[in-house]
């Protein structure tokens, strides 16, 4: 299924190397035919030139197979590196189009081991077993075709060799494969903790936390470690038992040889001798294949579930798929609703429900209300992150679900409750994404300024050209939510989701900050969730929510008259003079 991903190229190439095997196999079962002719001259008492013709062709073949073997090995690293560079970036593609609960369902530490581990899988698959398997059949046929009817004893001592070597075989499968399957989703067990701790690390020190993550670091890791010490443990007892039989079996060749010669006379007896030779070369080459054989039915199961896994990233269809409305409709421009929208994570119960209002071109709408009560899932369903699940939003008159998504992103500068920043500078980090390249240096400088950023980026060592580390760790939390503010803005949007955007901001810079965006990004919808009233009393209209509810929609004033919910938080945050 996997080899649906090769090209043309490397089909064509994959053919090539059959044939190069092909070669190779037939070079390889020449050479016990030269051996043969060597030792009938040697026994008829022949002098070294005798042996030089068949020496020489001996070697040529020799050279040529090693030739072909090279080729060979070239060819398939070649094919399956380029398989691998596919796949990875087909995965890589299909994660971007992933939504959150995409994501959620595959695990992030799954869809990192997947991209890895278990490509790497499949590229050795292609390496070996695509050599292998080709090859080791042909030996077989091509061996028995050899050695047939030069000596019943003989064969079936190498029948008796070749059954044993499947028994041998059948043990790896039944002991070693399942280990393998597993081996592959302990491993993304293995991720997760780490990727979590290393995340987590100074939660995990200020809490004295490490032994416990220890512990389930341990738990991972050793369950990762059994399994593959088992099956390590289980084919190195089992394959020097192959081996054991493979001389086993030579020796045996040679024992009912010396029986056979000496009961036969003079003649015969040369003629049994070189028989001998000749047979116990091909019949190794015949246990070589069984070998081979055993060795490939090891990986190729466990390649098969790398391959299962990837498919199902590649081939998966994600929850949100793209529209096909590039424009939307003349004269409307910054206009959200929403009708009657419900919305739940997966199975659970509904967070948001019954929701409906609109947001006109320029109106800056503020959403409040208590912790966990549907804010940042009522926000995160305008650039679809999710879909709603009953009712639509809508962004200029066009169903959010109709657009092609690039278009709609690019209407929409969204700041997430939480800042996330980039490896990077400061200006890769607020000039980003698509059109950044239409951008100038001065874009920046004025994003940053109405982010109220200026001050700490300019004192920042390289300023503008400072750099952010990994997720903007050497930034304080205020400092990453400017410049994750500074991004939406640089990108000149049509509707700016704030969503919480000012919360790690003291009062005096969020009051700045709101005042700056009034002026500078008017005649831009803003929508802007918020916890404090002091950040919403001016906004033109706020929604209440409550528990997935919208219980309030209004102005300030209105919301303190009609809206008990509303009075509520705010009385609970400013005293009554402070509110008119
Ligand atoms: C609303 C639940 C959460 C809460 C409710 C993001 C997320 C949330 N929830 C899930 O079940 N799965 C998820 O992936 O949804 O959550 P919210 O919309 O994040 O609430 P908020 O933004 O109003 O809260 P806050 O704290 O940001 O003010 O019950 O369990
Ligand atoms: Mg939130």
């Amino acid at each position: 299924m996997i080899f649906r991903y090769l090209t043309r190229t490397e089909r064509i190439l994959l053919v090539l190397m059959l044939a190069l095997v092909f070669a190779q196999v037939y070079l390889e079962f020449e050479i016990p035919g030269y051996m043969s002719s060597i030792t009938d001259v040697l026994t008829s008492y022949g002098t070294p030139d005798d042996i030089a013709p068949y020496a020489w062709r001996m070697m040529l073949c020799a050279f040529l197979a090693l030739g072909a073997l090279l080729a060979n090995r070239l060819l398939v690293s070649y094919v399956a590196s380029g398989l691998a560079c596919r796949l990875r970036s087909l995965e890589f593609d299909k994660v971007q189009s992933f939504s959150s609960a995409d994501i959620n369902r595959f695990s992030a530490a799954s869809l990192i081991t997947r991209s890895t581990n278990d490509i790497t899988q499949i590229q050795n698959l292609l390496t070996i077993a695509t050599v292998v398997a080709t090859k080791a059949p042909l030996m077989v046929v091509w061996g028995l075709y050899k050695i047939l009817g030069r000596g019943w004893e003989w064969t079936l001592a190498t029948a008796i060799g070749v059954v044993l070597i499947i028994l041998i075989e059948m043990l790896m499968i039944f002991i070693v494969v399942p280990k393998y399957r597993k081996m592959q989703w302990l491993t993304d067990n293995v991720n997760r903790e780490t990727s979590e701790h290393l995340a987590g690390m100074r939660v995990v020190r200020a809490y004295n936390a490490e032994a416990y993550q220890r512990r389930k670091f341990d738990k991972a890791n050793d369950e990762l470690t059994g399994t593959a010490l088992f099956a390590a443990r289980s084919l190195s007892v089992l394959n020097p038992m192959m081996f054991a039989v493979q001389n086993i079996l030579t020796l045996s060749f040679y024992i009912l040889g010396a029986v056979m010669i000496s009961a036969a006379s003079m003649p015969d007896r040369l003629v049994l001798f070189s028989d001998m030779i000749v047979f116990s070369s091909y019949a190794m080459l015949i246990v070589v294949a069984f070998i081979l054989l055993g060795d490939i039915t090891v990986i190729i199961p466990r390649a098969a579930v790398a391959a299962r896994r990837v498919s199902e990233i590649i081939e998966y269809e994600p929850d949100i798929r793209d529209g096909e409305v590039s424009e939307s409709p003349e004269g409307i421009r910054g206009e959200v609703e929403f009708r009657n929208v419900s919305f739940r994570y997966g199975d659970g119960g509904y967070v948001l429900k019954d929701i409906s209002f609109k947001a006109m071109e320029g109106e800056t709408v503020a959403i409040i209300g208590s912790t966990g009560c549907g804010k940042t899932s009522l926000v995160n369903l305008i650039p679809r992150f999710y879909d709603a699940d009953e009712g639509s939003v809508f962004v200029d008159g066009v169903d959010v679900k109709d657009y092609r998504l690039d278009v709609l992103h690019s209407k929409i500068g969204y700041v997430p409750q939480r800042a996330t920043l980039f490896t990077g500078s400061v200006s890769d980090n607020v000039n980003f994404g698509a059109g950044s390249s239409d951008r100038t240096e001065d874009d920046v400088r004025r994003a940053v300024a109405i982010a109220q950023g200026t001050e700490f980026v300019e004192a920042l060592e390289g300023g503008y050209d400072g750099s952010v580390s990994e997720k903007g760790v050497n930034l304080s939390g205020g400092q990453k939510q400017r410049i994750s503010i500074a991004r939406a803005l640089c990108a000149r949007p049509e509707i700016f989701i704030f969503d919480d955007s000012f919360s790690a901001l003291d009062y005096r810079t969020d009051r700045d900050l709101r005042d700056a965006l009034r002026r500078e990004t008017a005649g831009t919808t803003t929508i802007v969730v918020a916890q404090r009233v002091g950040t919403v009393m001016d906004a033109d209209r706020i929604l209440v929510i409550d528990n997935g509810e919208l219980v309030g929609n209004g102005t300030h004033r209105e919301l303190m008259e009609g809206c008990p919910v509303y009075r509520e938080i705010a009385l609970s945050q400013l005293s009554e003079e402070e509110l008119v």
